[in-house]
């Protein structure tokens, strides 16, 4: 293990790929969408490294779509804080932690997701925490667009607000797709910024696949000391990388043909360089 070594985006989506190739199926598409966010929340972001990843006293990231795992485990294990061995289980061991969701136990894992609509109200929890606790840490959430299908995340705004928890930043992937649909189709949420404005939060945009972007509004998000929670909402593509899935309803959850991933995975890359953004 190389603890703390930088991720790339690009050796993060090859893992991503391959995994799925072995696996037979993963949540693909919303993975691929949350890289350079992930990306960028590791690489100087989050105040997270080899001495502290299990620590609850320092900044915590929970993935509240919790089903784009396979993204932060790709991103864990490029960092080196998630063993080679383990990642290489996932989909292929029965009694694996390495599960389609995050589970605590796992290196790097702040939070246990998968039901949609609950890592807001633990962002919530951890950050209120720290406030009371006089603690310098911030919490980062990082939920989808279909999430707001969720009442519960709505019901967080107001507390978020009351407490004054300039602490937390909520990023939303909006890519526009949730299971089975477009967003604005099935539930629409637009004027989606405008709605969290209503709620007193501070809100941002950002294209979620440029990398310099999102690093600086994330960074600008942890100095915040104005009393208002933030809400980021990057604007991404599911499936992002990945041509023959991006923006497609059925990248949800799918497989990728062997020969599609040789054509992503045969690239020589270094350094985020190559055919893969
Ligand atoms: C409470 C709950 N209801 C339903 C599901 C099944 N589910 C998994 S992912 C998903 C769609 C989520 O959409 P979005 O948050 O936009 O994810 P993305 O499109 O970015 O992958 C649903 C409904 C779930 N995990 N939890």
């Amino acid at each position: 293990m190389n603890p703390d070594k930088t991720c790339f985006a690009a050796s993060v989506r090859k893992r991503i790929i391959e995994a799925t190739l072995h696996a037979g199926v993963s949540h693909i598409g919303g993975s691929l969408s949350v890289v350079e966010v992930l990306r960028c929340l590791f690489n100087g972001i989050l105040g997270i490294d080899a001495k502290n990843l299990w620590s609850r006293e320092r900044d915590q990231l929970v993935l509240s779509k919790g089903h784009a795992a396979l993204a932060l485990y790709a991103v864990l294990v490029e960092k080196g804080f998630l063993p080679e061995e383990l990642f290489q289980e996932y989909g292929q061991k029965e009694e694996t932690v390495m599960g389609i969701h995050p589970e605590l136990g796992i290196p790097g894992i702040d939070a246990a997701t998968g039901s949609l609509g609950h890592g807001l109200p633990i962002g919530v929890g951890f950050a209120l925490s720290f406030r009371m606790k006089n603690q310098p840490f911030h919490v980062f959430v990082l939920a989808g667009d279909g999430e707001f299908n969720e009442g519960s995340n709505w019901e967080c705004l107001p507390i978020a607000l009351h407490y004054r928890l300039d602490n937390l930043t909520l990023i939303v992937d909006r890519n526009r797709l949730q299971l089975s649909g477009f967003t604005e189709e099935m539930h629409p949420l637009e004027p989606l910024g405008e709605k969290f404005s209503a709620f007193g939060w501070d809100v941002k945009e950002v294209d979620g696949h440029n990398m310099e972007a999102v690093g600086e509004v994330l960074r600008e998000a942890k100095n915040r000391k104005n009393g208002l929670p933030l809400v980021v909402i990057a604007q991404t593509v599911k499936g992002r990388g990945v041509v023959e899935i991006e923006n497609k309803v059925d990248s949800h959850y799918c497989g990728i043909s062997p020969e599609v991933a040789r054509k992503y995975l045969d690239v020589s890359f270094q350094g985020g360089s190559g055919v893969i953004p």
